[in-house]
């Protein structure tokens, strides 16, 4: 019989040895794992109120959550939104929904009742935990006309004695501390069964539901912070974790409460990015191990306060999210000379890390600048020839490929934007350039997926076309990133008027920011005669994007 033989492919793996991971085991299970033998030991920081909390409490705690939300109807399959900033409640709501078997599906409070209400719809949730400041949105006709009805329970953490819940809301905190535990129903929770469900736009369209199992996300987790040599060394009862990048997003999700709870390290919750507070919280708490993305390195390296507080504790300092400049590394290491600087290179889909700095490692080695570690492990990377998807060898820029138990389960009911991104052999396509060196060190070169990315955060630009082209002003629209040194990209619109309009720039900014975040505002608005496209009707997002790197250089 002839032999059929696979196309050769060139894996790339991590150097260190694949290690045991108890995929078996529900998420809040593997991350509290150790919270019986650190009882004491710190487990949430609110620097907001200067609380702490152990693991014992913050482990009964969450479990009171599972009770609480319980009481509320919620059970396994259902899906809980989750509005907050970074909180004590953010994090008892989601693993009270994991203990359950219900699934976090978790967003920005900043969004606008429109995008809030988009992903409520999608996820299917029933109930959504928020704060009495943002319960106005929840009422916004036509968006969300059903609050305090059958339709929609909300939910909110911030009233006490003094401000009873808002109407049609019940306090987060009465039902937690009322909380019986003795309630709670016995769940049979399977490695195959969603846990979170963050939405991301992947490598082109609309935002959708992306599906993080239980096995996935321990998956995710061990190869960061496991076995004996773990990739990102954190210590028990010892290091504290910087956590003031959202926990909507799932680099702080994931790498920093995730990873910090299973390792038995301390997580320091900054509701928001305030500089003096983080400071002051870092100084504080002894902070050792800060999660960043670029633009709060350019912050941090320019900022005078920085001499006036005692930042020595900080020993790790992990950007991810976006590409970080060799310069502004250089720049903040001459502010911060004992901490090791490094990268991590995520992705949401990918559950989420694909590679980290092996520095971080309890037995370092080095990084380049510039790099974005090595793979981890348990996993397989590749890289492709995006036009072929020939795999290509060593220091060969080509789309990057992930295997590996940790990725996601799939896109919620979107099977064919899944096998788009998953191929039928499980890799998963990232959309992101970049290439494998002698050292197995992967480094990120471009982005061949629509995505935008401003500071970190996600902008569609699909999302943005079809508000632009819902105007009765706009025949044609295209939006594309602009290279900005303080944001890294900022989405910027193409746009053919309509044939009797003279409608204006400022107009058509003005109508996007009254439906969308701030980060997916756009920056500026070019008038063009037609929109470049192939002859299937694709966008030439190339050419676009060449044009304002001719106009940026002449
Ligand atoms: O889907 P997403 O918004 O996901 C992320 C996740 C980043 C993480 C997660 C865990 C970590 O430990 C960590 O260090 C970073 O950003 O966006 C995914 C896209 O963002 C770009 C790239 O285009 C991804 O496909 N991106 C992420 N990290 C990097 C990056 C990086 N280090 N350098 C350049 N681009």
């Amino acid at each position: 019989t002839p032999v059929v033989s696979e196309p050769e492919v060139t894996v790339f793996r991590s150097k260190l040895p694949d290690i045991e991971i108890p995929r078996h085991l529900p998420l809040h299970e593997y991350c509290f794992a150790r919270a019986s033998e650190l009882p004491d030991a710190p487990c949430l920081i609110a620097a907001a109120t200067g609380r702490t909390y152990t693991y014992a409490e913050t482990h009964l705690l969450c479990r009171k959550a599972a009770a609480a939300l319980h009481g509320l109807g919620v059970a396994q399959g259902d899906r809980v939104m989750v509005l907050l900033h970074n909180s004590v409640e953010f994090v008892l709501a989601f693993f009270g929904a994991s203990i359950l078997g219900a699934v976090t599906t978790a967003a920005n409070p900043f969004c606008t009742p429109q995008e809030i209400h988009k992903q409520f719809k999608a996820s299917g949730a029933k109930l959504i935990v928020t704060q009495s400041a943002y319960v106005d949105k929840l009422r916004h006709e036509p968006f969300f006309p059903t609050l305090g009805t059958v339709d929609l329970t909300v939910v909110t953490i911030d009233d006490d004695d003094d401000a009873r819940p808002e109407e049609g809301c019940v306090s987060f905190w009465d039902l937690v501390t009322s909380a019986d535990v003795g309630i709670l129903p016995v769940v049979k929770i399977s490695p195959d069964d969603p846990v979170a469900l963050p939405f991301s736009s992947g490598t082109t369209g609309l935002p959708k539901g992306v599906v993080l199992t239980h096995g996935g996300q321990v998956c995710g987790v061990a190869q960061q912070v496991d076995g004996a040599n773990p990739n990102l060394h954190m210590r028990a009862g010892e290091d504290v974790a910087l956590c003031v990048l959202p926990l909507f997003h799932i680099f702080s999700l994931n790498s920093v409460l995730l990873c910090a709870l299973r390792a038995g390290a301390a997580v320091m919750l900054m509701p928001r990015f305030e500089m003096a507070a983080m400071l002051e919280g870092i100084a504080r708490w002894r902070v050792t191990v800060a999660a960043v993305v670029p633009p709060l390195v350019l912050a941090l390296a320019k900022n005078p306060a920085l001499e006036k507080h005692d930042l020595s504790s900080i020993r790790i300092v992990l950007s991810g999210a976006a590409p970080l400049g060799k310069e502004l590394v250089d720049a903040l290491r001459a502010r911060l000379p004992q901490a090791v600087f490094g990268q991590g290179y995520g992705m949401t889909e990918a559950g989420p890390v694909l590679s980290m700095c092996p520095e971080f490692a309890k037995e370092p080695s080095p990084a380049k600048p510039g790099s974005c570690g090595t793979v981890v492990r348990n996993a397989e990377l590749k890289v492709v020839d995006p036009d072929t998807g020939v795999s290509l060898g060593r220091n060969l820029p080509g789309e990057i490929c992930i295997r590996g138990p940790q990725i996601m389960k799939g896109y919620l009911n979107d099977p064919e934007a899944t096998t788009r991104t998953i191929d039928v052999d499980g890799w998963l396509h990232t959309g992101d350039i970049g290439y494998v060196d002698d050292d197995d060190e992967v480094f990120i070169v471009d982005r061949v997926k629509e995505l935008i990315k401003f500071k970190g955060f996600q902008v569609p630009p699909a999302e943005l076309e079809a508000l632009l082209l819902a105007h009765p002003s706009i025949a044609d629209a295209a939006v594309v990133p602009q290279k900005d040194d303080a944001a890294g990209e900022v989405p910027v619109a193409f746009v053919v008027r309509a044939d009797d309009s003279d409608i204006a720039e400022e107009a058509i900014k003005e109508y996007i920011s009254k439906q969308v975040v701030f980060y997916k505002r756009l920056h500026k608005v070019y008038f063009a005669h037609s929109i470049p496209k192939s002859a299937s009707g694709k966008i030439l997002r190339r050419e676009l994007k060449a044009k304002l790197a001719a106009a940026a250089s002449a």
